[in-house]
């Protein structure tokens, strides 16, 4: 028997016989020669089938081979620099476990539409393939980042009686007893309470906006990475946001450039990802969006064209702080200094990419949030816990949030966020 590896591994057993299981990605054949390219999900090897060296029935096999024909494939491994990923295999046997049958998705094009109806099998193809696994490393650096620096996860309720960002983007569905419950749009406030008991924590799963904006850059569900931390102002995550985001690039960088190879992402603007990221205030951006022939009022937020327009004159994230109070959430703290701003940042990825992140110091005074609420209509029942935060013990203490599917989308510059989720939700979408 034969050692079972993965294509991986396979490095690791030159001049052996091992079996590999996987799947037919694509093959080709010349006189009495077949090339089988094989995925086993982490990676494609070339598998070399020749005639005289494999039994007929083997053989044969190789012949009735459709595309995504599930296989064990059993050979003897060979360096060859000219081989991508740099090993072939020179097959001894072949295992058929199915024929499948016709792929829909061929190497020809596909439309966009097509290709998300068969989001299950489109998994497969290359480039979801690494977009995914640049997407699974960036959830593994974050909580490696994280829990170095002292951080405890600290998972939020999805259910929840409350909103968060706003009544405009809530999920509302029955809950027990005639009450409501609302999907979550982020463990913020939650986390407070857990920030309180210790000090540091994080956040990280689904959240859900009722968008009913058909944009690249909105999911109605997708991922959230949310650090919150007692005892720290605005700057202090100022600091860990831009340490944060460029931990990330470095390890994808580091550890995924095959994966970046495949995407053709363009490694240099990457490697320029260092902090200091430049900050600038609200009322700045809107010098830069006055200078690019843009007018916007002062009050409102910016939105998917000015974000782009103001990420596109920077090669680093961009941090814009201080936005006007009438823009944000009911809990960003007020700036001491001016009555008409808040203590917040929002961060946008460079090229055009736009928001990747948004947080703020939050209200720690009881009275002051108890306005707040008020002045955002909001009933006080549901945040009596909330409230109970400012009650006993407050201090001052900041977070922020990130999206997961953004950042993914930024690092591996793709352009629409619904390749960054195996499987995406939009307005108009909910299968498969
Ligand atoms: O609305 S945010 O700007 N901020 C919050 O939810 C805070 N409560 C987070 C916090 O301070 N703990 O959303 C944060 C990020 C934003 O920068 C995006 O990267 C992402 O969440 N986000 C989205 N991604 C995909 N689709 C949609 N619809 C979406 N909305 C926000």
């Amino acid at each position: 028997m034969a050692v079972i590896t993965t294509v991986e591994q396979i490095g690791e057993f030159v001049g052996e016989t091992v079996t590999i299981r996987g799947w037919l990605y694509n093959k080709r054949s010349s006189g009495k020669i077949r090339f089988l390219q094989i995925r086993d999900g982490t990676g494609t090897i070339q598998a070399v089938v020749v005639k005289k060296e494999v039994s007929p029935i083997a053989f044969a096999a190789s012949d009735t081979l459709t595309q995504e024909s599930s296989l064990e494939v059993t050979g003897t491994v060979r360096a060859d620099s000219r081989a991508p990923g740099g090993y072939e295999l020179m097959v001894r046997n072949i295992e058929v476990i199915q024929v499948a049958e016709d792929f829909p998705i061929t190497p020809k094009e596909h439309g966009p539409a097509f290709l998300l109806d068969n989001r299950h099998l489109w998994l497969r193809s290359a480039k979801q393939h690494a977009i995914l696994r640049i997407r699974s490393h960036v959830i593994q650096a974050a909580r490696e980042y994280l829990n170095r620096e002292g951080f405890i996860l600290f998972d939020a309720p999805i259910l929840t009686p409350t909103a968060c960002e706003g009544t405009s983007t809530l999920f509302e569905t029955d809950y027990f007893y005639g009450e409501r419950a609302y999907l979550s749009q982020s463990g913020q406030l939650y986390a407070e309470a857990g920030a309180m008991a210790f000090g540091k924590v994080y956040t990280l799963g689904p959240t859900f906006r009722a968008e009913k904006s058909k944009t690249r850059r909105h999911l109605t569900e997708f991922w959230m990475l949310e650090p919150e931390v007692a005892y720290a102002e605005l700057k202090d995550i100022l600091s860990l946001a831009e340490q944060l985001v460029s931990h990330l690039v470095l390890s994808v960088l580091t550890h995924r450039t095959e994966e970046l190879r495949v995407l053709e992402r363009d490694e240099s603007k990457l490697k320029s990802i260092v902090p200091p990221f430049p900050r600038i205030t609200y009322d700045e951006a809107l010098d830069i969006l006055r200078q690019q022939g843009v007018s916007h009022e002062w009050g409102n937020d910016f939105g998917t064209a000015e974000d782009t327009l103001i990420s596109q004159q920077f090669d680093c994230p961009v941090m814009i702080t201080h936005y006007p109070l009438t823009a944000k959430a009911f809990y960003m703290k007020t700036a001491p200094d001016n009555p008409d701003v808040a203590l917040c940042v929002d961060v946008l990825a460079p090229d055009g990419y736009g928001e990747i992140i948004g947080g703020s110091q939050r209200e720690d005074d009881y009275q002051t949030l108890l306005k707040k609420l008020e002045a955002h209509k909001l009933p006080r029942e549901p945040f009596e816990w909330y409230l109970d935060l400012r009650r006993y013990g407050t201090v001052p203490h900041s977070g922020f949030g990130l999206g997961i599917e953004r950042t993914v989308a930024w690092i591996c510059g793709i352009r629409h966020l619904r390749e960054a989720i195996p499987f995406p939700r939009m307005l108009q979408r909910i299968y498969p």
